[in-house]
Formats: structure tokens, C-alpha cells, sequence
């Protein structure tokens, strides 16, 4: 996969004028939305990890084989941020979300080990309500046991009501996953 760095947005006027099918990648910040994204993508830095949550706060385009925009958007949920700055993420998240026309699929990340946050069941709600076909990705699935994973993708499926084929459980560390979210996101284009 080659991935390349297109654009940085805040608003609508700073998108950029592609008609790429694009699949945007969300999550609360610390779930290993940038380790994702670079194991994804096979790049080691394409977005970066650990650093300060929430510090990301622009919407980051990147091409990917020329064929689709893989979109990264701040994560949510960091609560030691401001209100005026929530706002204006969650503005700037919603006009993208809401406005942008070749969004094709929402990749939602959730932790393997824990249940999904409010945060995360208001986000898919969301996109529910957009009509935004979404695919799940537990992360961190390396930290559970081999016998419990299943149980776990369950688990988060029942409680997001997203239909068990459209979740999957992935580790970054140990690039295990990846295919199969491939697989899914080529169909997803392809329409
Ligand atoms: N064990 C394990 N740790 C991970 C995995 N993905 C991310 N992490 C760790 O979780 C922390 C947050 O990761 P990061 O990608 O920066 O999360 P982000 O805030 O959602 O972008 C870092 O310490 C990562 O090394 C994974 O698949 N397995
Ligand atoms: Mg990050």
C-alpha cells in the first residue's frame, strides 16, 4: 500500500478537491488510532503515536495508491481540553462527516479489553443516523488471550449494534488483522 500525505484541513475550504472515495478513521484518543494508521499503511511515522492526546487537531488527508483518501480526524473523549476547543472539533469533525459527499466508510476504533465508551455509542449513533456504513476495529486485541478475542468482538458488537462481519480485532504491535480490514475497505470502495 502506498500512502502519502496530501493535505492538512480545519474547514470545508481547505478539503481537497479529489473525488477519491474517502474512509475516515475515528476514535477515542489514546486507542491506537495512529499506530493503526501506520501499520495500516506500513509507514512508521504517517501519523504519530503517543503523542500528547488530543493534540492532533486537524483533519489529515493521506492518498493511498492513488486510489482512495484514508482521512484522520482527532481523536475524542480526552477530557482535559477546553470546551471552546471541543466545540471546535466537533464543529470542524461534523461539516466534514456531514458535508463530505465520496465518505464512503466510517472506521470506528474501540478497545479490545473494555466496553465501548459513551463517547464511542454517541459516535456511531451518529453515523447510524448519517447512514455512513461503519466498520468496527478493536484494537489492542494482542492483550487479550487467543480463546477470548472472539468473545470480546462480540461483546463490542451487542453493545454497538453493528452486525458481528463488520467487526474486527486488530494489533498493531503484532500487525495481526490488517488483511482482513483491507479486504473490507477494497469492497467498500468498489461500492
Ligand atoms: N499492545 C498494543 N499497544 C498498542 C497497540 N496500538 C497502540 N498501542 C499503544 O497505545 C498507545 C496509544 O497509541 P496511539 O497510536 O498513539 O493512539 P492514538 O492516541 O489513538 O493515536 C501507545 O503507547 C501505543 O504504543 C496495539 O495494537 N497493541
Ligand atoms: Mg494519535
Amino acid at each position: 500500500m502506498q500512502a502519502e500525505f496530501v493535505t492538512s484541513a480545519v474547514g470545508k475550504d481547505q478539503w481537497p478537491e479529489s473525488t477519491l472515495p474517502e474512509v475516515v478513521v475515528v476514535g477515542r484518543s489514546n486507542v491506537g488510532k495512529s499506530s493503526f494508521i501506520n501499520a495500516l499503511t506500513n509507514r512508521k511515522r504517517l501519523a504519530y503515536v503517543g503523542n500528547t492526546p488530543g493534540k492532533t487537531r486537524l483533519i489529515n488527508f493521506f492518498s493511498i495508491d492513488g486510489k482512495w483518501m484514508l482521512v484522520d480526524v482527532p481523536g475524542y473523549g480526552y477530557a482535559k481540553m477546553s470546551k471552546t476547543m471541543l466545540k471546535k472539533m466537533g464543529d470542524m469533525m461534523e461539516e466534514y462527516f456531514s458535508k463530505r459527499e465520496q465518505l464512503v466508510l466510517a472506521i470506528q476504533l474501540v478497545d479490545a479489553r473494555h466496553d465501548p465508551t459513551q463517547d464511542d455509542m454517541d459516535m456511531i449513533d451518529y453515523f447510524k443516523a448519517l447512514k455512513i456504513p461503519i466498520l468496527l476495529v478493536a484494537t489492542k486485541i494482542d492483550k487479550i488471550p487467543k480463546t477470548k478475542r472472539i468473545k470480546s468482538l462480540k461483546n463490542i458488537s451487542q453493545k454497538l449494534q453493528i452486525p458481528l462481519r463488520m467487526v474486527y480485532g486488530i494489533s498493531s504491535t503484532e500487525k495481526i488483522g490488517f488483511e482482513e480490514v483491507i479486504d473490507l475497505i477494497e469492497k467498500q470502495i468498489l461500492g
